[in-house]
C-alpha cells in the first residue's frame, strides 16, 4: 500500500427537505386547514478515526463525500424522511483542517474519535405552521436549509511512543527490525527508508509500545535537501526520541557535529520537538577504531545528554539491554496508545 500521509478532500452534507403545502381534504370536511408536513433534515458528515487504516491512500481514489438530503415532508402532518448520515473513515492520528483558512477542526487522535465536519440542513416547515387566525390557509411552504460544503485537509500523524532520527544509512532500520516487528528495507544506501515504518515492541513484563523509523535527515534538510524534515511530523506525538549515530561516521576533531546538525533540522521543523528527550545511541561499535569515538563523544556530549548507549545493531550488541532501557521508560510513562497493540 502506498504511504500518504496527506489529503484533500470536499464533504457535502445533505440539503433539508422542502416544507409541504398541503390542505385536509377528507370526506365531510371540505375545507379542512393546512397540514403541510416540515422536510426532514439533511444527513451530516462525519469523519471517524479506525486503527484499521494505516494512510490516507484511499482518499486518491475518492475526494468527494455526500450526505443524502432531507425529503420533502408530506400532506397529512407527515415530515418527511431524514437524509442518512454519512461516515468517512480514516486512519487514527489525522487532524482535519479547514484547506481554506487552516483552522483545525479536530485532532482525531484515537480509534473512534469522531467529528461532524458538515450539518445537514434543517427541513422547511410545512404551511400548517404559517397559518394564523386571520391566513388560515397558507398557501406557502419553507425551504429546507441548503446544504453546506466544506474543503478539508487532511493531515496524518502516525502514533507511536518512540520516534528514531538520525542521518541516513545510521542503522535506524536496522535497529528497528532488532528490537520490533518491522522488517523495514535495510541497506548501505542513504535513503533506503521512504516512508515511516512502526513497529510494536514487545518484552515480557512490559506492556508493548510502538517505535516509529523515519527516512534520513540531512543537513540542510529544512531547505529541502535529502526528503526534507516532512516525515518529522511522524515523530512530533511520541514520548522521546532516540538519536542514532553512526560511530564510523565522526569527525574526532569535531566529535559532535553530527549530532548538532540534526538537532539544529529539528529545531529548524519545531521548537517543541527540539526540546523532546532523547536517548543517544552510537551505532556500529563493532567497527574498527569506534572505541575511541566512543570515548570522545561520551567526554563531549556528558553535560548536554549523559542517556548516551553503545551498540551494534548489525551484531546486536547492546541491543537487547538497550530494549529493556526503553520498555522501562516507557513502562514509567505509560505508553499512550491503545492497549490493543
Ligand atoms: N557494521 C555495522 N553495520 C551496520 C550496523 N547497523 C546497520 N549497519 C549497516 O548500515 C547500513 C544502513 O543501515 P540501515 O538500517 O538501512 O540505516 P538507516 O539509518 O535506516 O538508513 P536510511 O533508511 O537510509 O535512513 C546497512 O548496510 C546496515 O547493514 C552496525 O551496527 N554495524
Ligand atoms: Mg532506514
Amino acid at each position: 500500500m502506498r504511504f500518504i500521509d496527506e489529503a484533500v478532500i470536499i464533504v457535502e452534507s445533505g440539503a433539508g427537505g422542502k416544507g409541504c403545502v398541503s390542505f385536509r381534504r377528507e370526506k365531510y370536511i371540505p375545507k379542512g386547514g393546512p397540514d403541510g408536513g416540515d422536510g426532514g433534515k439533511g444527513g451530516d458528515v462525519l469523519l471517524k478515526a479506525v486503527n484499521r487504516l494505516r494512510t490516507l491512500s484511499h482518499f486518491s481514489f475518492r475526494q468527494r463525500f455526500r450526505a443524502e438530503n432531507g425529503s420533502s415532508g408530506k400532506g397529512k402532518n407527515k415530515t418527511g424522511k431524514s437524509g442518512k448520515d454519512l461516515i468517512v473513515e480514516l486512519p487514527a492520528g489525522t487532524i482535519v483542517k479547514d484547506a481554506e483558512d487552516g483552522g483545525l477542526l479536530k485532532d482525531l487522535v484515537r480509534d473512534g474519535d469522531t467529528v461532524v465536519a458538515a450539518v445537514g440542513g434543517r427541513g422547511g416547515k410545512g404551511n400548517r405552521h404559517f397559518a394564523t387566525s386571520t391566513h388560515r390557509t397558507p398557501r406557502f411552504a419553507q425551504d429546507g436549509v441548503p446544504c453546506e460544503t466544506l474543503t478539508l485537509k487532511l493531515e496524518l500523524k502516525l502514533l507511536a511512543d518512540i520516534g528514531i532520527i538520525g542521518f541516513p544509512n545510521a542503522g535506524k532500520s536496522t535497529l528497528i527490525s532488532r528490537i520490533s516487528s518491522a522488517r523495514p528495507k535495510i541497506s548501505s544506501y542513504a535513503f533506503t527508508t521512504l516512508i515511516p515504518n512502526l513497529g510494536v515492541v514487545k518484552l515480557d513484563p512490559y506492556p508493548p509500545f510502538v517505535v516509529a523509523d523515519i527516512p534520513g535527515l540531512v543537513e540542510g534538510a529544512h531547505t529541502g535537501t535529502g526528503l526534507g524534515l516532512r516525515f518529522l511530523r511522524h515523530v512530533e506525538r511520541t514520548s522521546f526520541l532516540i538519536h542514532m549515530i553512526d560511530l564510523t561516521t565522526l569527525e574526532p576533531d569535531d566529535i559532535l557535529k553530527t549530532y548538532h546538525s540534526i538537532n539544529a533540522e529539528l529545531e529548524h521543523f519545531s521548537p517543541a520537538l527540539s526540546r523532546k528527550n532523547q536517548i543517544i545511541i552510537l551505532n556500529k561499535k563493532d567497527q574498527p577504531g569506534t572505541e575511541e569515538m566512543a570515548l570522545l563523544f561520551q567526554q563531549a556530549a556528558a553535560e548536554i545528554n549523559p542517556d548516551i548507549r553503545i551498540i551494534s545493531a548489525l551484531t546486536g550488541e547492546g541491543v537487547s539491554s538497550l530494549k529493556e532501557h526503553l520498555a522501562r521508560l516507557m513502562a514509567e510513562q505509560g505508553s499512550s496508545l491503545s492497549p490493543d497493540l
